[in-house]
């Protein structure tokens, strides 16, 4: 069924029923380049944004659960008409992305004021989606793939409307982890695999030094933030081979980390007054005893778990109190994908391959971080684990071009927040769909952000 001739009842909204998509790329996919596997990836897409509104009322979707983020029928208007605005309107002659309809314009409405702009029931949004769906995908049976175009080159324009859905999904998994008035029910459909001990391996790896080849040349998938391929020469440092675990950051925190200035940088000092925290975000207090939510779900901290809903700050005071720093982002990617004698970046840690199951914690259905060691296939070249999947991990970076960056196809994605505002997150976490990471990509956040799925590693000189 395409979602050409899917019914509004048939959606996964209107049941009540869960539709479990099909996540990964499968051998008996239509090939790479073909409209079939566009039509078929477009579908997916759908599928996954409606499962996770599949356990939402109208007034779960209408209501602002947290001044940080949109309603979520916001981020469902938005994804529709963004992938109209690129998909039909644009693909004849450029046009601007100042151009999308007020209402789901990010730029004229700011997140804390959407839940008072009058958006769409839940049916009327339906309708919405079919019926923008719908002229995308004529429009998909005659559009000629004309290298001369480059929206249209090796399809970019779609892959860039795909990874957008991507990304709002995962947007919407923050707002769902904040909701309010009772938890999210999550159609959890899959069980995490358990962690392995990581104490025979080191803890941390030396990377020698020497000239790699950071960001990448790809232009079918890859976001212009990611590219040029650049040459960079790197110190020799050291990076940890784990992310740091719920059990490292209470030992932080019961070596008094949270009350520490010298511990804590300027701002991250000013934000620690300001905020009055005292546990990563989520967490709470039982006597001796903490615990952590993850959506409906409230278990003891796992200390076996990679720490989740950090902010920068509260890394890089881990960071110091450790002897330690964080990584910058360069580092980060050589720990991820550099081949020492390959000399070449790989786009994952485990080689070129795409991810699946078996790779990595991606692709939501878990609902929450895996344990450490859990998947043995996650290892890079230099021998770190877990850089991709679980969660965002901080970098020291501030989010800048790289030198020779161009703006492609619009300035609002990444060069309106090329500055030292925000700092780089890096590997994707469990809310991020699998075609929206690899070790290129680029998250951005202000460093005293918690509500994303963020956690890090700590890096050191030589
Ligand atoms: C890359 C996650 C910072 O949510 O602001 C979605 C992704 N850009 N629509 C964001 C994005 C445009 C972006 N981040
Ligand atoms: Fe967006």
């Amino acid at each position: 069924m395409t979602d050409r001739d899917r019914q509004p009842e048939d959606t996964a909204a209107a049941t009540g029923e869960p539709v479990v998509s099909k996540p990964y790329i499968m051998p008996d996919d239509p090939e790479p380049g073909s409209v079939e596997l566009l039509q078929k990836e477009a579908a997916e897409a759908r599928d996954r944004t409606l499962l996770l509104m599949s356990r939402l009322s109208d007034e779960d979707l209408h209501q602002q659960h947290d001044p940080l983020m949109s309603p979520i029928i916001w981020d469902v208007g938005h994804i529709a008409h963004f992938e109209e605005l690129w998909l039909t309107q644009n693909l004849d002659g450029p046009i601007e992305f100042s151009e999308m309809p007020g209402m789901y314009n990010p730029f004229e409405h700011p997140r804390a004021t959407r839940a008072s702009l009058g958006l769409p029931s839940l049916s009327q949004m339906m309708s919405r989606l079919e019926e923008i769906r719908s002229r995308v995908l004529d429009r998909l049976e005659t559009v000629e793939f004309d290298d001369r175009n480059t929206l249209l080159r090796d399809e970019y324009v779609y892959h860039m409307v795909l990874q957008h859905e991507y990304q709002h999904n995962e947007t919407i998994l923050q707002t769902l982890q904040l909701k309010t008035g009772g938890a999210y029910a999550a159609p959890r459909a899959v069980t995490l695999p358990r962690g392995r001990s990581l104490a025979d391996r080191p803890p941390m790896v030396r990377f020698p030094g020497g000239v790699v080849v950071a960001g990448t040349d790809d232009r079918r998938v890859a976001y212009d933030n990611e590219r040029p391929a650049h040459e960079v020469e790197v110190a020799p440092f050291w990076i940890d081979v784990a992310p740091v675990s719920n059990g490292d950051y209470l030992q932080f925190m019961r070596d008094g980390g949270y009350s520490r200035r010298e511990w804590w940088s300027n701002a991250g000092w000013a934000w620690l007054r300001e905020a009055g925290v005292e546990a990563p975000k989520h967490w709470s207090r039982d006597g001796d005893v903490w615990y952590v939510r993850a959506m409906d779900r409230v278990d003891r901290v796992d200390l076996a778990m990679p720490v989740c809903h950090v902010c920068f700050h509260e890394a890089a005071a881990f960071a110091h109190s450790v002897g330690k720093r964080l990584p910058t982002e360069t580092e980060w990617e050589v720990a991820a994908g550099w081949h020492p004698t390959q000399r070449r970046m790989q786009r994952f840690p485990w080689g070129d391959a795409p991810p699946t199951p078996r790779h990595a914690n991606l692709d939501q259905l878990g609902f929450g971080v895996a344990q450490l060691g859990a998947y043995e296939r996650n290892w890079s070249p230099l021998g770190c684990y877990g850089m991709i999947g679980d969660v965002w991990e901080w970098t020291s970076s501030d989010f800048q071009p790289y030198p020779g960056y161009r703006t492609f196809p619009y300035a609002e994605y990444s060069e309106v927040f090329f500055g030292v505002d925000y700092k780089v997150l890096r590997g994707g976490s469990w809310a991020t769909r699998p075609g929206a990471i690899r070790n290129s990509f680029r998250n951005w956040d202000y460093p005293i952000r918690r509500q994303i799925f963020s956690g890090f590693r700590c890096a050191r000189d030589d």
